[in-house]
């Protein structure tokens, strides 16, 4: 399509986040002029936030990295892709020749999900590269609830989710979707949905050391001591057990447990956790049989639960609450999403019967968890000599500098690694030690339908948009990836097409589709058959011919607006692929944690400890380049409440030290009663000021790292998940205000 054919509006969706918003994107010949909210869109009707309106800026950032780029020495050069292909090539073979393959491993990041082909081809990637480690920020972000359903119901990616249209009551904990938008739980406009539920008559509790914009539009905001949920959720059992409210519902038949459970919470009373929580009993009690006694309740925990000391036991007993009260799996509890184009089914599963935990890490000891080690190992693991030492690494999507605990010894070992390969778009804190980076199209360079964001949404539906603008002189993601991926795993010469055959044949089976009959319908390779794959052959699909109602993508494709069919419905036994068959209540990997937990228990002494945010004009660590995002008063504050602050002797806007067993850094000071006493919040994702990075705009607004103050050594035991909450810190002021 030439320039002059694109002026217009054109619909789209934003890859962003899960907030899947429909947006209206007006184009001028090669330039985005404005976008807005498209009203017409069936699942966001109108819903965007500020980040929405900047992929036009993102699009023509002039950092934003067009052609490869090769770094010799402290130099950056742009290469064309084959002699960037050959460059890679030759480096991994190196250390291929000196190491073997197992000095290989690989960092996947969350933007590796949102690309229409790297979300869809990481899996081939990975097939051919055979890392010897792979990590990536699934363990900072939601690896405990991947546990907990793995044992659970035999699928680590089959999370319930709440439903918050249909509940009477919403007990959120450790989640801010007013600035995150929600997050394995996609919902149009989740804080209007929260509205709803208050205007129904429903009730919202949010549950977390900082009263959020979130917690400021609940009923009832309960402050806890970070890290503490494992315990608060233990004695809500505690009461549903010594009340007699338990009610298995129509999942009774279900599942396994519940008596061993019973003997478990015996110890968890609300007088016992009070102190550790820093909760009332009281208020302990009477959450619990406001649960009980609700028509349908919906619990919810998410980054705050999932990142700090216990994740996985909060995690689990999430779950637990909705299953002893009924309200798993039944209209206004917690659902599982019927989606349209099920990708996560048909990618190589982690098998159901397959042990949580694998082989220890070699430096620290720790097991690989679900098939990855933890983010916090990856430093370790790059600079300490020996067998087995990782000499190159791929990332993809990733800013682990920025994004996982013990940052500084990470920006150092990642200048050792030998052959470092990135498929990013920036030169940033992670990617400036690459030796070739491989620039992903713009976002709206490529199709888009969530990947990611339809499996946690209790609407079923989809909307595909088509790119905006034709990509220049770059072979075609999925073909990248595939390539990448061959010359990781040191395969010679591959045959791309055939590759892309056999990988699109696997799902073929996986889905339950005849190989030939998909071929015949679908002969062209890349991610596009793969999405039609899906959505052809789920629940909703034409079977290719044998459902002549049923859907194909081109049906989406003659419905720029999207199209909806309907709210979630129960999945009964369906949903539980365990090895016994039933949903395992008190598995032992859980049972096993508890122990850790009362030690936790009698031990509450930390003067003052951190807690992270999320800001909504920021996504992650990455988009402060865009000046539109980041102009305005300081957001990189370290937040106290009046209190601490008085004992202290900080006044606003003083610049204070904080200081843990990872680091040191100095922030200005926001004083706030919004926050607990004796807890601390930075946002995390800043920290633009570090060596040669190229963000013009970002480095102005630096801010200061996080995780340089979260310690790697911290990890929730039962997960190997990072702890980013709830570190114990100590603040002095350096600086009085200016
Ligand atoms: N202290 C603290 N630390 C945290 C968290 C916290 O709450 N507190 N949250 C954690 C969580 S939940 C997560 S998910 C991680 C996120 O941390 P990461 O997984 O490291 O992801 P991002 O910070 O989003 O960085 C995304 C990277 O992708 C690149 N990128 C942007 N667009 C594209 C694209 O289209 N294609 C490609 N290939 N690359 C692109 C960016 O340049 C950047 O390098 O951080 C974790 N770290
Ligand atoms: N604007 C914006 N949107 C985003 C992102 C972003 O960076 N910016 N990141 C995206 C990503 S990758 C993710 S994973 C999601 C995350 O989405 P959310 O889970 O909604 O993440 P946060 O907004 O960080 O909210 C976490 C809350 O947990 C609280 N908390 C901290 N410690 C504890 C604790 O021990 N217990 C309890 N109960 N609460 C605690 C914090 O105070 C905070 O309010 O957001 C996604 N959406
Ligand atoms: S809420 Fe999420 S999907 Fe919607 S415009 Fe903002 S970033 Fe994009
Ligand atoms: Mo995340």
């Amino acid at each position: 399509m030439t320039a002059a054919e694109k002026v217009g509006l054109h619909q789209r969706t934003c890859p962003l986040c899960e907030g899947m918003c429909g947006i209206d994107v007006s184009v001028e010949g090669d330039k985005v002029t404005m976008i807005r909210p498209n009203k017409a869109n069936v699942w966001s009707r109108g819903h965007i936030c500020p980040k929405g309106t900047t992929l036009g800026d993102l699009h023509h950032d002039p950092d934003r990295l067009h052609t490869p780029m090769i770094r010799e020495g402290t130099e950056w050069r742009a290469a064309s892709w084959e002699e960037a292909f050959a460059h890679a090539e030759r480096l991994a073979r190196g250390v291929r020749e000196k190491y073997g393959q197992s000095a290989f491993a690989s960092f996947g990041g969350n933007m590796s999900g949102k690309g229409f082909a790297s979300g869809r081809y990481m899996m081939l990637l990975y097939g051919l590269a055979r890392f010897a480690q792979s990590f990536s920020s699934s363990s900072v972000d939601q690896l405990p609830k991947n546990v907990s359903s793995h044992l659970l119901y035999g699928n680590m990616w089959k999370i319930p989710i709440p439903d918050v249209d249909r509940t009477d009551l919403f007990v959120m904990l450790g989640a801010n979707p007013a600035e995150s938008k929600g997050s394995i739980f996609s919902h149009r406009d989740v804080m209007g949905a929260l509205r709803d539920l208050r205007a129904r008559g429903g009730k919202l509790v949010v549950v977390d050391p900082v009263r959020t914009r979130t917690a400021a539009a609940a009923d009832q905001w309960v402050p806890l001591r970070p890290g503490s949920d494992a315990a608060f959720l233990l004695a809500i059992v505690h009461v549903l057990f010594a009340e007699d409210r338990v009610r298995l519902g129509h999942l009774a038949s279900l599942v396994a447990g519940v008596e061993t459970l019973r003997d478990v919470a015996a110890d968890f009373s609300p007088e016992r956790v009070e102190r550790f929580c820093g909760v009332e009993a009281k208020i302990i009690r009477d959450l619990a049989l406001e649960i009980a006694n609700a028509r349908a309740a919906a619990i919810y925990g998410r980054i705050g639960t999932c990142t700090q000391t216990f994740g996985t036991l909060a995690s689990w007993l999430v779950d637990v609450i909705a299953i002893l009260t009924g309200n798993l799996d039944r209209p206004g509890g917690s659902m599982w999403s019927t989606q349209v184009a099920p990708h996560l089914d048909l990618a190589p599963p982690y098998p159901s019967n397959a042990s949580v935990t694998g082989k220890p890490s070699r430096v620290r000891g720790v097991p690989a968890i679900l098939g990855q080690y933890p983010a916090s190992c990856l430093a370790e693991e790059i600079d300490t000599p020996g067998a087995g030492q990782i000499h190159a690494l791929m990332t993809l999507g990733a800013n682990p500098v920025l994004s996982v605990p013990g940052t500084a010894r990470l920006d150092v070992a990642l200048g050792q690694l030998e052959c470092m390969i990135s498929i990013d778009i920036y030169i940033n804190e992670t990617t400036r030690h690459a030796h070739v980076i491989f620039p992903s199209p713009s976002l709206l360079e490529q199709p888009h339908w969530d990947v990611w964001g339809w499996p946690w949404a209790l609407t079923s539906g989809g909307h595909y948009s088509p790119a905006l603008f034709d990509p220049v002189d770059r072979p075609p993601e999925w073909q990248v990836m595939a390539r990448v991926g061959a010359i990781m795993g040191g395969v010679d010469g591959p045959d791309l097409g055939a590759l892309d055959d056999e990988f699109f044949a696997g799902m073929c089976d996986r889905a339950g589709i005849d190989r030939q009959v998909a071929f015949d319908a679908l002969p062209v390779n890349g991610p596009e058959r793969v999405l039609d794959l899906c959505i052809r052959s789920g629940p909703f699909g034409d079977r290719f011919g044998a459902n002549p109602q049923g859907l194909k993508l081109d049906d989406f494709k003659a419905a720029p607006d999207g199209i909806l069919l309907g709210p979630a419905v129960p999945w009964g036994g369906k949903a539980i692929k365990t090895p016994s068959g039933l949903i395992e209540l008190a598995h032992p990997h859980f049972l096993a944690d508890l122990s850790r937990l009362e030690a936790a228990m009698d031990d509450t002494d930390a003067d003052l400890v951190l807690v992270s945010r999320r800001q909504l004009r920021s996504l992650n660590s990455w988009m402060h380049n865009l000046n539109t995002l980041v102009k305005g008063k300081e957001r990189c504050t370290l937040q106290i409440h009046s209190q601490d602050a008085l004992r202290l002797e900080i006044a606003s806007g003083d610049i204070c030290e904080v200081a843990s067993e990872g680091g040191t850094v100095t922030a200005p000071v926001e004083i706030t009663d919004d926050i607990m006493p004796g807890v601390v919040s930075l946002p995390h994702g800043w920290g633009h000021d570090r060596g040669d990075a190229r963000l013009g705009i970002a480095r102005l607004h630096a801010g200061t790292n996080i995780n340089e103050l979260s310690p790697a050594r911290m990890l929730d035991a039962a997960s190997g998940n990072a702890v980013l909450n709830g570190i114990p810190v100590t603040v002095r002021r350096i600086e009085a205000q200016a």
